[in-house]
């Protein structure tokens, strides 16, 4: 029966565009390495990682009675995401993923609910471990840049969590293949990582996407052309190197007005004009202030590191 659940579950995934899935045992110990990354202060100004933390490291807590965790990899585009304006991480160039993942992940739990299961799903909306759980599953290792790398596959891809009470068959984790490289370390502009973790407090990610006050100066000066997040340590890194994708949703590839506004158009944006050009984008996020702090912060590409 619940053999029969997994396959069920990994034939609608597949269906719905999801390029992986993996199951792990939801109990997996964690062990200290979350808890002292808060300890150390590198979750910067991102309190809710700390006020999550009881529930990160109890899955039980979000879900009491949880067994399985079923996360799902979806691939967002490869290639550059380089606007007139600057550039934007990849995987925010289109439509906001939370809400493009929502819906799928509702239909995933109609299909559980069928075996008799009570789920939670998340796409980076909740206070679940999505690596640490993606590695448990087996679907690919942390890498010194922190991400979750497949093999084949690289690393450019969300992660979703499916937290359900059916205890279901699960994968066992693959081993780091990282080797001797430290090519993302090397390549980080900020140097951000070390010891295979990321310290927000000097990742150029954090200062564009998630801080709540402006960037320090001796941030701002490594930022070059990045408008949105960063992807430096994934650009480095052999795992990810040029390949066709099979397939891209349509969703996540960038609009032609973001694509061919210039910084100086951008810059002058106001309220209302900022939310007719990011609706339904990752980016609204942030809000007008934020982008045009960044902005202040670009330096032309021909002069970016
Ligand atoms: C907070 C956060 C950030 C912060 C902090 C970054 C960080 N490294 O944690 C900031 C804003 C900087 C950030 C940036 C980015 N992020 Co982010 N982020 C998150 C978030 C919400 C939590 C991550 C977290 O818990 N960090 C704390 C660290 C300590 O936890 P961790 O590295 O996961 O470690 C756990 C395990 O790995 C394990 N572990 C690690 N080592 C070891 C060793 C042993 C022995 C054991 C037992 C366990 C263990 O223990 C930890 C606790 O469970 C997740 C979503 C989620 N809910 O998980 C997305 C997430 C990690 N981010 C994601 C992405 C895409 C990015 C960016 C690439 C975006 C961009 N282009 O700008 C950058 C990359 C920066 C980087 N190199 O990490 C994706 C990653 C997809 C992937 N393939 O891995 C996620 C999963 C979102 C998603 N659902 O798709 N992010
Ligand atoms: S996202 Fe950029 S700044 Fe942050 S760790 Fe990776 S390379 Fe460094
Ligand atoms: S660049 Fe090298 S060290 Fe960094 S994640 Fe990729 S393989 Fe691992």
């Amino acid at each position: 029966m619940m053999n029969n659940a997994r396959q069920a579950i990994a034939y609608a995934a597949s269906q719905l565009g999801f390029s992986g899935m993996g199951i792990a045992p939801a109990q997996a110990d964690q062990g200290n390495t979350l808890a002292d990354w808060i300890a150390a202060g590198k979750h910067a100004d991102m309190e809710w990682m700390e006020r999550h933390l009881p529930a990160r490291l109890n899955p039980e807590l979000v879900l009491p009675g949880v067994r399985s965790i079923i996360i799902l990899t979806y691939e967002y585009p490869r290639t550059d995401a380089r606007a007139t304006s600057g550039r934007i991480a990849r995987y925010a160039q289109g439509e906001d993923y939370h809400k493009l993942l929502a819906g799928k992940l509702a239909d995933l739990d109609e299909t559980l609910q069928w075996y008799g299961g009570q789920q939670r799903c998340f796409s980076d909306s909740g206070p679940v471990s999505e690596r640490f759980f993606a590695a448990q599953a087996g679907l690919g290792w942390i890498g010194r840049n922190g991400l979750l790398i497949r093999p084949g596959k690289g690393s450019y891809c969300f992660l979703s969590s499916i937290l359900t009470t059916l205890e279901l068959p699960t994968d066992a984790p693959m081993p780091n293949r990282c080797g001797s490289c430290h090519r993302c370390e090397q390549a980080c502009p900020t140097g951000a990582l070390q010891h295979g973790s990321c310290d927000a407090r000097k990742c150029l990610s954090f200062w564009t996407i998630e801080a709540k006050s402006p960037t320090p100066a001796h941030i701002q000066a490594q930022q070059g052309d990045r408008l949105y997040g960063c992807d430096a340590c994934q650009e480095a890194c052999p795992w990810n190197r040029p390949q066709a994708q099979s397939y891209i949703d349509p969703h996540l590839l960038m609009p032609a007005p973001l694509a061919h506004m210039p910084a100086a158009s951008m810059q002058e944006l106001n309220q209302a004009q900022f939310e007719q050009l990011f609706t339904g984008s990752p980016i609204r996020r942030i809000g007008v202030e934020h982008l045009q702090h960044n902005i202040s912060g670009l330096t032309p590409a021909e002069t970016s590191p």
